[in-house]
Parts: C-alpha cells; structure tokens; sequence
C-alpha cells in the first residue's frame, strides 16, 4: 500500500473525514491527520481526547482484498502495528487488550477504531488510532490511560512515530491479506497480547457483566472466555483485567 499523508490543523475526527474521503473515491493508502480533534470518538460513540498536538490521531484508508469476514481482523492488524510501532521507536514493553487497546504498564497509551463504510468502488474500511504522546493528551478524569511521555520522560517525536505506525500497517495488512493471513494474525496477536490466555477478565457487554477466565482467540477473533467450565464467546463490549485481590472483597 502507497501511503500519502493529507494533514490537518483541525478536524471533528479523523475517521470522519478518511469516510468522506473514502466515499470520494480515495484510494487505499490515503492517511489522514490532524493536529487536534474537536470530536475524536470511541466505540459507541464515546469520545476520544484528542488535545492540540498533544496525540497522533491518523486514519488510514483501506479497501481490503478479502472478504468481509476478516474484516475484524484489521483491528488486530492495526494494534500489532503501533506495538511493533512503539518497540521499534521507544523500546517500549507493550500489551494489547482486547478487542481495541495498546497498553503500557497497564494503562491504556492506544486506543483503535475501524469502521467500514460502502463506496462505489466497494467497502472501504477507515483505521482510526489515537496515540497519547504528551502528558496534556489525557485528562486527570482518565486514571487508566497513560502517554508516552509519561512513560519514557521524554516528549515524543510524533513524526518518527507516524512513520513507524505507517510502515508497520502495511506490513501487518500484507500480511492479513495473505491466503492464511487470518491464522497468522490472530497467531501474533494471540502471542502479545496477556489477554489472550489464562487472564482473569470481566466482561461488560450492553446486557450482562461477567467475570471469567480466557481461553483464546475463535477463529473469527471473538475472545472465548470461560465462565463456570462453559465458554462464552465474545464479540462485543468491554474486557478488563481483574485482580486476585478486587475477586475477594
Ligand atoms: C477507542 O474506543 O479506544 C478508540 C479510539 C480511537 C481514536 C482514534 S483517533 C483517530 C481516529 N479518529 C477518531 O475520531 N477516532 C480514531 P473505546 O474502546 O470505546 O475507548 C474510549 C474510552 O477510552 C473513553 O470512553 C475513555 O474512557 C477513554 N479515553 C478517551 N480518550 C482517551 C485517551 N486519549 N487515552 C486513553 N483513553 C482515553
């Protein structure tokens, strides 16, 4: 994938514009990004803080060659490529959270959003991430979220770090794209991320909360989690590390 980068001052969201842009006829590789975003969003349109030159906030452009089923998939492409990514430029010790979070000492430094959307050419699928670089990018109110400065003392150089999240994507989407580029990537993300095995984890779904233990990756990406000797596969909602200590109070 040939990247270019469009660069912003300000934008509501990334995301937003790459779908426009997308709808447009974009092609794939076409990188948005902007200095600061008034309305960055989450998943269920949560908000993301995206403060002035405080974060990378960039979204990709793609239209994927497979089928729509290893569409989630991009999401496990995009969080191995900021891990590779932030190893490669900080020599940091990552962790990736299901389904969506880059984690440094178990805080979260990343968060991923990819959203398809229908264009005449065919779906297109927009690769949001957001990279907390200086401390200001995150508000007191977000105890669990960490920045890179935070956590090497020095202010990034969000400009190597763009390059470096560019470069690995489109290694990790090459390699997604590959006749058993599923298996591989959910090998990889399986092989760095905690969660994947043996982690007591509770379950916050828009209709049940649920503590368990995982047990994996479905082929799909669901995360499996077994509660009470059955598995649960999960799809949708929020999966958090519980520790021995918050089990028995
Ligand atoms: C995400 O959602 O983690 C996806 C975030 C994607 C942001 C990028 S920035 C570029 C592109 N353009 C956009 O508009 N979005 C993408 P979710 O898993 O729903 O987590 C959202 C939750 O994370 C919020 O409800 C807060 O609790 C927390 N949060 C908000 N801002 C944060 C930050 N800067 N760092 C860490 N946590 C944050």
């Amino acid at each position: 994938m040939q990247t270019v980068i469009l660069r912003f001052d300000s934008l509501p969201s990334t995301n937003t514009e790459a779908a426009a842009h997308a709808r447009r006829g974009a092609r794939e590789g076409v990188c948005i990004t902007a200095r600061e975003q008034t309305a960055g969003r989450g998943r269920l349109q949560r908000a993301w803080s995206s403060p002035k030159d405080a974060g990378l906030y960039l979204s990709i452009v793609t239209r994927p060659p497979f089928e729509l089923s290893k569409f989630p998939l991009l999401t496990f492409a995009a969080a191995l490529a900021v891990r590779d990514a932030l190893i490669e430029v900080y020599r940091l010790k990552i962790d990736i959270k299901y389904p969506n979070d880059v984690l440094i000492n178990e805080k979260k430094v990343c968060g991923i959003l990819a959203e398809t959307v229908e264009t005449a050419t065919g779906t297109a699928a927009i690769i949001g991430i957001g990279i907390n670089l200086a401390r200001t990018a995150i508000a007191p109110d977000l105890p669990f979220a960490t920045t890179i400065e935070h956590e090497t003392g020095c202010a990034p150089d969000g400009e190597e770090l763009l390059h470096a999240v560019i470069n690995n994507f489109n290694n990790r989407y090459l390699t997604l794209a590959l006749q058993d580029g599923d298996t591989l990537t959910l090998a990889a993300w399986a092989s760095h991320s905690t969660f994947a095995e043996n982690k007591t984890v509770r379950v916050t779904t828009h209709d049940e909360s649920f503590i368990g233990t995982t047990r994996g990756l479905s082929s799909d990406g669901a995360l499996r989690v077994e509660v009470d000797g059955k598995i649960k596969t999960v799809r949708v909602g929020d999966v958090t590390a519980v520790r021995a200590t918050a089990l028995q109070t």
